[in-house]
């Protein structure tokens, strides 16, 4: 079976999934979405709803589907899994969805499927680690959204400090999605102008202003999700506007540069575990990772994370 390039299948619809797939109907990249829950009634509940909005905006054929209807699509998105409770780290939440992806990934096994795999649940780096290893599906194929989400809340933050559009700004998150994650201050800019200078522009004069909100900064990114939760319950329009970005990324061939999880082979002294780096993502996937310029500290804090994310490995058979 050959691949349909308009169509999408997202599986798990509980926030994340729902906020994806109504962000993918309203995106206009796909002309067809599957929706696959271990919850049938729900992925009903949900196609219902969001074909009711694609009627007025884009209407496309959104239903409640198996695992033969994901086949053919272009992407897939997983998001089933647990979510972290007030107070949980997304590593707390292992156990849990390893078993819950350990059946999903048997089924995605049997469709031999030709797209792409994006992994959205968490622990993410360690879930597409996984999905990597038991897909059935070639590496370059599967990745995670890794600090995607992470670099948007750092982009907004610094451009919202600076009264810059934070599309202008270019840093990146690195490392894990999670506790362990890297700013790389160092090749951090604002259109080609290096932060510092920004800020001086921006009239906000000396160094220890910079270090300081970059610290804050840092911080905010870092516990974003930890204070959503603490007042929602759960995160979901940021990671689904994500996933958009993912998807139109694979399907218009973008060769965009994304911080994506997936398994490192050696690239900056890492190997056979999964973290996000920047890397070109266009039709086939990951094509290539791209080799940012590092400093010595953000070089070690890559490592330790790495370490922390080996470490969560320790005891499951991955
Ligand atoms: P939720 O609202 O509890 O939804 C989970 C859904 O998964 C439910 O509808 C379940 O029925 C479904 N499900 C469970 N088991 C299966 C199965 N075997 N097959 C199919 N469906 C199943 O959680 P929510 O949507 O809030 O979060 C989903 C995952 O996304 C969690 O692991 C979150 O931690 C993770 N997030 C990841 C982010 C990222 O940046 N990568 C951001 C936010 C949340």
């Amino acid at each position: 079976m050959s691949i349909n390039f308009r169509k999408v299948a997202v599986i798990g619809t509980g926030f994340v999934g729902s906020s994806s797939a109504f962000a993918l109907m309203q995106s206009s990249l796909f002309s067809e979405m599957v929706l696959v829950d271990v919850m049938k009634e729900k992925a009903e509940g949900e196609a219902m709803d969001i074909n009711h909005g694609a009627a007025l905006c884009n209407p496309m054929n959104i239903y409640a589907g198996d695992y033969a209807d994901i086949k053919d699509a272009a992407i897939i998105v997983l998001t089933a899994g647990a979510n972290q409770k007030p107070g949980e780290t997304r590593l707390d939440l292992l156990k849990k969805n390893i078993s819950i992806h350990s059946s999903i990934m048997a089924e995605i096994r049997k469709q031999n499927c030709e797209g792409i795999l994006i992994v959205v649940a968490n622990p993410v780096d360690v879930l597409t680690l996984y999905a990597q290893k038991y897909s059935g599906m070639p590496e370059n194929r599967v990745f995670g959204s890794g600090t995607v989400l992470d670099t948007a809340r750092l982009r907004y933050l610094i451009g919202n400090r600076l009264d810059v559009d934070a599309r202008s700004v270019h840093a990146y998150v690195i490392g894990e999605h999670g506790d362990s994650e890297i700013v790389t201050w160092s090749n951090a800019n604002v259109s080609g102008v290096p932060l510092s200078d920004f800020f001086a522009l921006r009239g906000m004069q000396g160094i220890g202003d910079l270090e300081a909100s970059q610290k804050d900064i840092a911080d905010d990114v870092k516990n974003a999700a930890y204070k959503i939760i603490e007042k929602k319950h759960a995160t979901y329009y940021g990671i689904a506007a994500s996933v958009v970005r993912l998807c139109r990324a694979v399907l218009k061939d973008e060769k965009c540069v994304l911080p994506i999880s997936t398994c490192l082979h050696g690239e900056y002294g890492i190997s056979e575990v999964s973290l996000s780096v920047p890397a070109i993502v266009g039709r086939n996937g990951i094509e290539e990772l791209v080799p940012v310029l590092l400093s010595e500290q953000e070089r070690d804090d890559l490592l330790k994370s790495a370490n922390i994310l080996k470490k969560s490995l320790e005891n499951l058979d991955i």
